[in-house]
Protein backbone atom coordinates (compact mmCIF):
# COMPACT_ATOMS: atom_id res chain seq x y z
CA UNK A 1 0.00 0.00 0.00
CA UNK A 2 2.77 2.29 1.17
CA UNK A 3 4.67 1.36 -2.32
CA UNK A 4 1.36 2.10 -4.26
CA UNK A 5 1.47 5.51 -3.17
CA UNK A 6 4.68 6.35 -3.37
CA UNK A 7 4.28 5.63 -6.93
CA UNK A 8 0.64 7.43 -6.98
CA UNK A 9 2.78 10.43 -5.95
CA UNK A 10 5.42 10.12 -7.69
CA UNK A 11 3.32 10.16 -10.77
CA UNK A 12 1.66 13.72 -10.03
CA UNK A 13 5.02 15.07 -9.33
CA UNK A 14 6.10 14.16 -12.72
CA UNK A 15 2.49 14.88 -14.33
CA UNK A 16 2.69 18.69 -12.44
CA UNK A 17 6.44 19.51 -12.31
CA UNK A 18 6.51 22.55 -14.30
CA UNK A 19 9.15 23.04 -17.46
CA UNK A 20 10.33 25.96 -17.22
CA UNK A 21 12.15 26.62 -20.77
CA UNK A 22 8.46 25.56 -22.03
CA UNK A 23 6.44 28.22 -19.72
CA UNK A 24 9.21 30.61 -20.86
CA UNK A 25 8.04 29.73 -24.37
CA UNK A 26 4.63 29.85 -24.07
CA UNK A 27 5.12 33.90 -22.44
CA UNK A 28 5.81 33.16 -18.52
CA UNK A 29 8.85 35.01 -17.47
CA UNK A 30 11.18 32.96 -15.30
CA UNK A 31 13.19 34.21 -12.77
CA UNK A 32 16.44 33.13 -14.17
CA UNK A 33 16.46 32.69 -18.08
CA UNK A 34 16.38 28.33 -19.13
CA UNK A 35 19.45 27.72 -21.33
CA UNK A 36 19.73 25.41 -24.17
CA UNK A 37 22.08 25.73 -27.16
CA UNK A 38 21.79 25.53 -30.61
CA UNK A 39 23.29 22.64 -32.51
CA UNK A 40 23.82 21.23 -28.49
CA UNK A 41 24.21 17.98 -30.09
CA UNK A 42 26.99 17.73 -32.37
CA UNK A 43 30.73 17.70 -33.24
CA UNK A 44 32.15 19.19 -30.41
CA UNK A 45 31.65 16.71 -27.98
CA UNK A 46 33.49 13.80 -28.49
CA UNK A 47 31.24 11.16 -27.42
CA UNK A 48 29.15 12.46 -30.41
CA UNK A 49 31.66 11.61 -32.80
CA UNK A 50 32.26 8.54 -31.23
CA UNK A 51 28.98 7.06 -31.68
CA UNK A 52 28.74 9.25 -35.31
CA UNK A 53 31.90 6.86 -36.38
CA UNK A 54 30.02 3.91 -36.03
CA UNK A 55 26.22 4.84 -37.54
CA UNK A 56 27.81 4.78 -40.46
CA UNK A 57 26.83 8.03 -42.84
CA UNK A 58 25.20 10.87 -41.14
CA UNK A 59 21.28 9.98 -42.51
CA UNK A 60 21.64 6.69 -41.09
CA UNK A 61 22.28 8.48 -37.68
CA UNK A 62 19.31 10.87 -38.26
CA UNK A 63 17.05 7.36 -38.81
CA UNK A 64 18.46 5.04 -36.14
CA UNK A 65 16.26 6.05 -33.12
CA UNK A 66 18.09 4.52 -30.49
CA UNK A 67 21.36 6.12 -31.33
CA UNK A 68 19.85 9.38 -32.34
CA UNK A 69 17.33 9.47 -28.89
CA UNK A 70 21.54 8.60 -26.98
CA UNK A 71 22.91 11.56 -29.44
CA UNK A 72 19.91 13.96 -28.46
CA UNK A 73 20.33 13.27 -24.66
CA UNK A 74 24.04 13.63 -24.63
CA UNK A 75 24.46 17.47 -23.75
CA UNK A 76 21.96 17.03 -20.56
CA UNK A 77 24.78 14.53 -19.08
CA UNK A 78 27.59 16.92 -18.89
CA UNK A 79 25.46 20.02 -18.80
CA UNK A 80 22.83 21.50 -16.97
CA UNK A 81 20.51 22.31 -19.66
CA UNK A 82 16.89 22.88 -19.87
CA UNK A 83 16.30 21.38 -22.47
CA UNK A 84 16.97 18.41 -25.50
CA UNK A 85 16.65 18.91 -29.30
CA UNK A 86 15.79 16.09 -31.68
CA UNK A 87 19.16 14.84 -33.25
CA UNK A 88 17.47 14.92 -36.94
CA UNK A 89 18.33 17.73 -40.03
CA UNK A 90 16.54 20.29 -41.62
CA UNK A 91 17.47 17.79 -44.48
CA UNK A 92 15.80 14.73 -44.11
CA UNK A 93 12.38 16.90 -45.23
CA UNK A 94 13.91 17.13 -48.89
CA UNK A 95 15.07 13.25 -48.51
CA UNK A 96 12.17 12.23 -47.17
CA UNK A 97 10.12 14.19 -50.43
CA UNK A 98 12.30 11.20 -52.35
CA UNK A 99 15.03 14.45 -53.30
CA UNK A 100 17.91 12.26 -51.68
CA UNK A 101 20.72 13.95 -49.61
CA UNK A 102 24.02 12.85 -49.03
CA UNK A 103 26.47 14.36 -46.70
CA UNK A 104 29.72 14.59 -48.01
CA UNK A 105 32.73 14.75 -45.10
CA UNK A 106 33.40 18.36 -44.99
CA UNK A 107 31.67 19.53 -47.84
CA UNK A 108 28.29 19.60 -46.11
CA UNK A 109 24.87 17.84 -48.03
CA UNK A 110 24.65 17.57 -51.26
CA UNK A 111 21.02 16.63 -53.49
CA UNK A 112 20.29 16.55 -57.33
CA UNK A 113 19.43 20.41 -57.83
CA UNK A 114 15.57 20.52 -58.15
CA UNK A 115 13.71 21.44 -61.84
CA UNK A 116 10.04 21.13 -63.04
CA UNK A 117 10.08 17.37 -63.23
CA UNK A 118 11.72 16.97 -60.06
CA UNK A 119 8.99 19.00 -58.16
CA UNK A 120 6.20 17.36 -60.15
CA UNK A 121 8.13 13.93 -58.70
CA UNK A 122 7.89 14.81 -55.11
CA UNK A 123 6.49 11.94 -53.14
CA UNK A 124 3.98 13.49 -50.71
CA UNK A 125 2.07 10.48 -49.54
CA UNK A 126 5.32 8.48 -48.78
CA UNK A 127 6.35 11.93 -46.75
CA UNK A 128 5.48 10.95 -43.05
CA UNK A 129 5.89 7.29 -43.10
CA UNK A 130 9.43 7.82 -44.17
CA UNK A 131 10.33 10.48 -41.35
CA UNK A 132 8.70 7.55 -38.91
CA UNK A 133 12.36 6.68 -37.54
CA UNK A 134 12.68 10.41 -36.74
CA UNK A 135 9.16 10.39 -34.27
CA UNK A 136 10.25 6.84 -32.79
CA UNK A 137 13.59 8.99 -31.66
CA UNK A 138 11.34 11.53 -29.96
CA UNK A 139 9.26 9.18 -28.43
CA UNK A 140 12.47 7.92 -26.81
CA UNK A 141 14.20 10.81 -25.68
CA UNK A 142 10.99 11.56 -23.68
CA UNK A 143 10.62 8.28 -22.31
CA UNK A 144 14.24 8.61 -20.98
CA UNK A 145 13.61 12.52 -20.19
CA UNK A 146 13.32 14.31 -16.62
CA UNK A 147 10.00 15.98 -15.90
CA UNK A 148 11.25 18.94 -15.71
CA UNK A 149 12.95 19.04 -18.96
CA UNK A 150 11.59 20.44 -22.66
CA UNK A 151 11.88 18.94 -25.59
CA UNK A 152 12.31 20.56 -28.75
CA UNK A 153 11.47 19.33 -32.20
CA UNK A 154 11.98 21.65 -35.03
CA UNK A 155 12.37 21.75 -39.02
CA UNK A 156 13.86 24.20 -41.50
CA UNK A 157 11.69 26.50 -42.59
CA UNK A 158 10.18 26.28 -46.52
CA UNK A 159 12.60 29.01 -47.94
CA UNK A 160 15.96 27.32 -45.71
CA UNK A 161 14.55 24.31 -46.74
CA UNK A 162 14.15 24.95 -50.69
CA UNK A 163 17.56 26.97 -50.95
CA UNK A 164 18.71 23.94 -50.85
CA UNK A 165 16.62 21.73 -53.39
CA UNK A 166 17.38 24.73 -55.83
CA UNK A 167 20.78 24.77 -55.50
CA UNK A 168 21.30 21.57 -54.62
CA UNK A 169 24.05 22.21 -51.85
CA UNK A 170 24.79 25.14 -49.20
CA UNK A 171 25.37 28.97 -50.35
CA UNK A 172 26.66 31.95 -48.47
CA UNK A 173 23.68 34.10 -50.76
CA UNK A 174 21.27 31.90 -51.74
CA UNK A 175 21.86 33.26 -55.59
CA UNK A 176 20.16 30.26 -57.08
CA UNK A 177 17.14 30.24 -55.30
CA UNK A 178 16.94 33.78 -55.20
CA UNK A 179 16.46 33.55 -59.27
CA UNK A 180 14.85 30.77 -59.42
CA UNK A 181 12.20 32.24 -56.94
CA UNK A 182 12.56 35.66 -59.55
CA UNK A 183 12.07 34.02 -62.76
CA UNK A 184 10.18 31.07 -62.14
CA UNK A 185 7.08 32.20 -59.73
CA UNK A 186 4.66 29.97 -60.49
CA UNK A 187 6.68 26.90 -59.80
CA UNK A 188 8.74 28.24 -56.99
CA UNK A 189 5.22 28.74 -55.50
CA UNK A 190 4.39 25.01 -55.95
CA UNK A 191 7.71 24.19 -54.05
CA UNK A 192 6.60 26.31 -51.72
CA UNK A 193 3.06 24.82 -51.07
CA UNK A 194 4.83 21.34 -51.14
CA UNK A 195 7.15 22.26 -48.29
CA UNK A 196 4.31 24.16 -46.41
CA UNK A 197 2.15 21.16 -45.81
CA UNK A 198 4.84 18.79 -45.56
CA UNK A 199 6.32 20.98 -42.77
CA UNK A 200 2.96 21.62 -41.13
CA UNK A 201 2.28 17.60 -40.85
CA UNK A 202 5.87 16.84 -39.62
CA UNK A 203 5.90 19.12 -37.03
CA UNK A 204 2.10 18.01 -35.91
CA UNK A 205 3.62 14.71 -36.08
CA UNK A 206 6.58 15.82 -33.83
CA UNK A 207 4.03 17.28 -31.32
CA UNK A 208 2.01 14.15 -30.80
CA UNK A 209 4.97 12.06 -30.72
CA UNK A 210 6.34 13.98 -27.58
CA UNK A 211 8.04 17.21 -28.60
CA UNK A 212 6.72 19.89 -25.68
CA UNK A 213 8.11 23.15 -28.57
CA UNK A 214 8.79 23.24 -32.14
CA UNK A 215 11.33 25.50 -34.03
CA UNK A 216 11.10 27.11 -37.00
CA UNK A 217 14.83 27.34 -38.39
CA UNK A 218 14.97 30.20 -41.01
CA UNK A 219 18.61 29.78 -41.25
CA UNK A 220 18.50 32.01 -44.33
CA UNK A 221 16.22 34.83 -43.94
CA UNK A 222 19.10 36.85 -45.02
CA UNK A 223 19.78 38.32 -47.95
CA UNK A 224 15.94 39.13 -49.45
CA UNK A 225 14.57 42.79 -49.91
CA UNK A 226 11.49 43.70 -48.01
CA UNK A 227 9.39 41.99 -50.64
CA UNK A 228 10.73 38.56 -50.83
CA UNK A 229 11.25 38.46 -47.02
CA UNK A 230 7.30 39.16 -46.93
CA UNK A 231 6.78 36.42 -49.83
CA UNK A 232 9.21 34.04 -49.25
CA UNK A 233 9.82 34.09 -45.17
CA UNK A 234 6.28 35.70 -43.42
CA UNK A 235 3.77 34.49 -45.78
CA UNK A 236 4.93 30.49 -45.74
CA UNK A 237 6.43 30.93 -41.85
CA UNK A 238 2.46 31.97 -41.16
CA UNK A 239 0.88 29.15 -42.72
CA UNK A 240 2.95 26.70 -41.21
CA UNK A 241 2.02 28.16 -37.85
CA UNK A 242 -1.53 28.18 -38.69
CA UNK A 243 -1.51 24.78 -40.32
CA UNK A 244 0.52 23.11 -36.97
CA UNK A 245 -2.00 25.25 -34.46
CA UNK A 246 -5.26 24.10 -36.63
CA UNK A 247 -4.08 20.17 -35.49
CA UNK A 248 -2.60 21.37 -32.02
CA UNK A 249 -4.13 24.79 -31.01
CA UNK A 250 -1.94 25.03 -27.97
CA UNK A 251 1.43 24.21 -30.11
CA UNK A 252 4.11 26.29 -28.52
CA UNK A 253 6.38 27.47 -31.66
CA UNK A 254 9.91 29.47 -31.60
CA UNK A 255 10.90 30.75 -34.95
CA UNK A 256 14.35 31.89 -35.75
CA UNK A 257 14.80 33.78 -38.75
CA UNK A 258 18.40 34.46 -38.97
CA UNK A 259 19.45 37.80 -40.32
CA UNK A 260 15.99 39.06 -40.36
CA UNK A 261 17.39 42.41 -39.25
CA UNK A 262 15.01 45.08 -40.13
CA UNK A 263 12.29 42.78 -40.61
CA UNK A 264 12.45 41.23 -37.75
CA UNK A 265 9.42 43.34 -35.80
CA UNK A 266 7.13 42.58 -38.89
CA UNK A 267 8.07 38.71 -38.60
CA UNK A 268 7.21 38.58 -34.66
CA UNK A 269 3.90 40.21 -35.11
CA UNK A 270 2.37 38.21 -38.17
CA UNK A 271 3.81 34.83 -38.46
CA UNK A 272 2.00 33.54 -34.84
CA UNK A 273 5.24 32.16 -33.07
CA UNK A 274 5.13 31.87 -29.05
CA UNK A 275 8.67 33.15 -29.04
CA UNK A 276 11.62 34.94 -31.31
CA UNK A 277 14.62 33.58 -31.95
CA UNK A 278 17.57 36.33 -32.24
CA UNK A 279 20.87 36.14 -34.26
CA UNK A 280 23.87 37.32 -33.00
CA UNK A 281 23.92 40.43 -35.23
CA UNK A 282 20.80 41.92 -33.96
CA UNK A 283 21.34 44.43 -31.45
CA UNK A 284 19.32 43.17 -27.85
CA UNK A 285 17.67 46.65 -27.96
CA UNK A 286 16.25 47.16 -31.64
CA UNK A 287 15.10 43.82 -30.75
CA UNK A 288 13.33 44.70 -27.81
CA UNK A 289 12.16 48.15 -29.39
CA UNK A 290 11.01 45.83 -32.56
CA UNK A 291 9.12 43.35 -31.38
CA UNK A 292 5.66 43.71 -29.07
CA UNK A 293 5.95 44.33 -25.53
CA UNK A 294 5.05 40.69 -24.08
CA UNK A 295 6.61 38.36 -26.43
CA UNK A 296 9.33 36.02 -25.62
CA UNK A 297 12.76 36.12 -27.25
CA UNK A 298 15.69 33.68 -27.38
CA UNK A 299 18.87 33.91 -28.20
CA UNK A 300 21.34 35.99 -29.02
CA UNK A 301 25.08 35.04 -27.71
CA UNK A 302 27.80 35.29 -30.37
CA UNK A 303 29.00 31.14 -31.03
CA UNK A 304 32.44 32.73 -30.97
CA UNK A 305 32.08 34.31 -27.76
CA UNK A 306 31.64 30.90 -27.05
CA UNK A 307 34.97 29.94 -28.72
CA UNK A 308 36.88 32.46 -26.96
CA UNK A 309 35.64 32.20 -23.41
CA UNK A 310 36.93 34.24 -20.31
CA UNK A 311 35.65 37.59 -18.94
CA UNK A 312 34.14 38.94 -22.66
CA UNK A 313 31.99 35.89 -22.12
CA UNK A 314 30.74 36.57 -18.61
CA UNK A 315 30.25 39.95 -19.22
CA UNK A 316 27.88 39.38 -22.42
CA UNK A 317 26.11 36.87 -20.45
CA UNK A 318 25.27 39.49 -17.78
CA UNK A 319 24.44 42.17 -20.92
CA UNK A 320 22.25 39.92 -22.69
CA UNK A 321 20.32 38.71 -19.52
CA UNK A 322 19.73 42.04 -18.29
CA UNK A 323 19.29 43.66 -21.95
CA UNK A 324 15.88 40.57 -22.13
CA UNK A 325 15.10 40.89 -18.47
CA UNK A 326 11.33 42.56 -19.15
CA UNK A 327 10.54 39.61 -21.39
CA UNK A 328 10.21 35.90 -21.31
CA UNK A 329 13.58 34.76 -22.51
CA UNK A 330 15.36 31.58 -23.01
CA UNK A 331 18.84 32.10 -23.39
CA UNK A 332 20.48 30.48 -26.42
CA UNK A 333 23.46 31.53 -28.95
CA UNK A 334 22.65 33.51 -31.71
CA UNK A 335 23.62 30.30 -34.04
CA UNK A 336 24.35 26.83 -33.29
CA UNK A 337 27.50 25.91 -31.75
CA UNK A 338 30.89 25.15 -33.46
CA UNK A 339 33.10 22.28 -32.99
CA UNK A 340 35.73 23.91 -32.09
CA UNK A 341 34.16 25.23 -28.94
CA UNK A 342 35.94 23.84 -26.06
CA UNK A 343 33.44 21.93 -23.24
CA UNK A 344 34.64 23.62 -20.57
CA UNK A 345 33.67 27.10 -21.86
CA UNK A 346 30.35 25.43 -22.41
CA UNK A 347 30.27 24.75 -18.55
CA UNK A 348 31.17 28.33 -17.39
CA UNK A 349 28.40 29.46 -19.91
CA UNK A 350 25.70 27.56 -18.33
CA UNK A 351 26.89 28.25 -14.93
CA UNK A 352 26.85 31.74 -15.49
CA UNK A 353 23.01 31.56 -16.83
CA UNK A 354 22.18 29.38 -13.88
CA UNK A 355 23.81 31.83 -11.04
CA UNK A 356 22.41 34.77 -13.01
O1 LIG B 1 28.89 14.65 -39.79
C1 LIG B 1 28.22 15.38 -39.07
O2 LIG B 1 28.19 15.21 -37.84
C2 LIG B 1 27.44 16.44 -39.75
C3 LIG B 1 27.25 17.71 -38.99
C4 LIG B 1 25.77 17.98 -38.77
C5 LIG B 1 25.05 17.86 -37.56
C6 LIG B 1 25.61 17.45 -36.22
C7 LIG B 1 24.84 18.34 -39.77
C8 LIG B 1 25.11 18.50 -41.21
N1 LIG B 1 23.58 18.46 -39.18
C9 LIG B 1 23.68 18.17 -37.83
C10 LIG B 1 22.57 18.11 -36.86
C11 LIG B 1 21.55 19.19 -36.84
N2 LIG B 1 21.29 20.08 -37.86
C12 LIG B 1 20.64 19.45 -35.80
C13 LIG B 1 20.44 18.60 -34.54
C14 LIG B 1 21.51 18.74 -33.54
C15 LIG B 1 21.40 19.86 -32.57
O3 LIG B 1 20.80 20.91 -32.88
O4 LIG B 1 21.93 19.71 -31.51
C16 LIG B 1 19.88 20.59 -36.17
C17 LIG B 1 18.81 21.30 -35.37
C18 LIG B 1 20.30 20.95 -37.47
C19 LIG B 1 19.71 22.04 -38.23
C20 LIG B 1 20.31 22.46 -39.51
N3 LIG B 1 20.90 21.71 -40.50
C21 LIG B 1 20.28 23.80 -39.98
C22 LIG B 1 19.60 24.94 -39.26
C23 LIG B 1 20.44 25.46 -38.14
C24 LIG B 1 21.65 26.25 -38.55
O5 LIG B 1 22.72 25.91 -38.04
O6 LIG B 1 21.51 27.21 -39.33
C25 LIG B 1 20.90 23.84 -41.23
C26 LIG B 1 21.11 25.04 -42.12
C27 LIG B 1 21.29 22.50 -41.55
C28 LIG B 1 21.95 22.04 -42.81
C29 LIG B 1 23.22 21.38 -42.52
N4 LIG B 1 23.31 20.12 -41.99
C30 LIG B 1 24.63 19.79 -41.81
C31 LIG B 1 25.42 20.89 -42.26
C32 LIG B 1 26.91 20.92 -42.29
C33 LIG B 1 24.52 21.88 -42.67
C34 LIG B 1 24.86 23.28 -43.12
C35 LIG B 1 25.28 23.35 -44.52
C36 LIG B 1 25.49 24.80 -44.95
O7 LIG B 1 26.27 25.51 -44.31
O8 LIG B 1 24.84 25.20 -45.89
Amino acid sequence: MYFRLAENSKMVTMATMKKPLLEAVKGKRQKRPPIWIMRQAGRYLPEYREIRERAGSFLDLCYNPRLAAEVSLQPLKRFDLDGAILFSDILVVPDALGQRVEFVQGDGPVLPPIDQEGIARLETDLFLARLSPVLETIALIKSRLEADKTLIGFCGSPWTVATYMIAGKGSTDQAKARLFALRKPALFAELMNILVQASISYLVAQLRAGADVVQLFESWALNLDEKCFRSYVIGPNTKVVEGVRAAVPDAAIIGFPRGAAGMLGEYGRETGVNMMGIDYATPVSFAVDALPEDMGVQGNLDPLRLVAGGAQLERRVEEVILGFSERPHVFNLGHGIVPETPIAHVSSLVEAVRGA
